[in-house]
């Protein structure tokens, strides 16, 4: 990982987890009632271990990019995060994933119980909102307002929830390439969209930049989910010759399964330059979010 890439992640997981610490404070804050104690730490549990925040990453260098700085977008970037926490809280459940490691420890079923962890997904997802209506996220109201559907779709029916539900379908057959990258597009793929969507959206960019962020969204989403397969089947990036294209535990065939490992590599490596190709016009504006794209493309964990 470059330099810069390691410092921003490192700043971003500071800055993020320095707002979730205070949105989930175990004592209520303005406007709420009681909180169950139990309840906020599931929460807690699940969204302050770990993980790489690369959509908050994402979203505050765009957001950058177009000249908005201030802590709001941290608002904003808390929220898109708690619904990533929520969805590998639900994913992990045993109806799901059935998965008992997530980040290096127990998921939150195993580490609280089933319930426990359903309410903790549901009450993340619900924050998000929450944060996202809050006055410091912008100004103006409009914006809160697209920035409140444009989340509600990504996380949904027609975005990542519904990807998730494509994935479950196909479980036990045989997908074609195009369904692989409909569901990856929507399972995956939707909220790191968003990310760079509402970067831009968020400082407030013309219509042609927002375009121009989404469709960088869309192929770092792409290229997130490649490399995480090839992640999965070599168990590092930097491994050549060991992929199996399959999500060897779970049985799913995988782009990489039916492409194979150079293919893979292939595309990945033009989905790069396509993105970088994107932020070409904005010089060194850009270095930050160069640098995320090429993490994503590099990344070992
Ligand atoms: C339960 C509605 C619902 C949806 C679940 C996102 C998802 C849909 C499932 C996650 C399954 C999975 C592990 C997919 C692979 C790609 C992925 C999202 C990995 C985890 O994201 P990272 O690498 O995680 O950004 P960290 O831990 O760094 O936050």
């Amino acid at each position: 990982m470059s330099d810069t890439a390691r410092s921003l992640i490192a700043q971003t997981v500071e800055r993020v987890e320095g707002t979730l610490q205070e949105v989930l404070s175990p004592t209520s804050q303005a406007g709420e009632g009681p909180r169950p104690a139990r309840l906020v730490e599931a929460m807690r549990y699940a969204a302050l271990a770990g993980g790489k925040r690369l959509r908050p990453a994402l979203m505050i260098e765009s957001a950058r990019l177009l000249g908005r700085t201030d802590d709001g977008v941290l608002v904003a970037a808390a929220a898109l995060e708690c619904i990533h926490c929520y969805s590998l809280v639900h994913d992990d459940l045993p109806a799901m994933d059935d998965d008992e490691l997530r980040r290096g420890r127990p998921t939150t079923h195993i580490a609280f119980d089933e319930a426990t962890a359903i309410l903790a997904g549901d009450s993340l997802l619900t924050l998000a909102f929450d944060l996202i209506a809050r006055p410091e996220v912008s100004d103006s109201t409009q914006v809160r307002l697209t920035l409140s559907q444009e989340l509600a779709r990504a996380a949904g029916v027609g975005g990542m929830a519904g990807g998730q539900m494509m994935d479950l379908e196909s479980e036990h057959r045989a997908r074609t390439e195009d369904e692989i990258r409909l569901l990856q597009s929507l399972k995956t793929g939707a909220l790191i969209r968003y990310a760079c969507r509402s970067g831009a959206i968020l400082a407030q960019a013309s219509p042609q930049t927002v375009e121009t962020l989404t469709r960088f969204g869309e192929i770092i989403g792409y290229a997130f989910q490649l490399a995480d397969d090839l992640l999965d089947a070599c168990g590092d990036a930097e491994v050549v010759g060991k992929a199996t294209g399959k999500d060897a535990d779970k049985g799913k065939a995988t782009l990489l399964g039916l492409m194979g490992e150079d293919k893979a590599r292939k595309i990945l490596a033009g989905l790069i330059e396509e993105a970088l190709s994107l932020l070409a016009p904005f010089e060194d504006k850009a270095d930050n979010l160069t640098a995320l794209a090429k993490f994503v493309a590099a990344r070992s964990n």
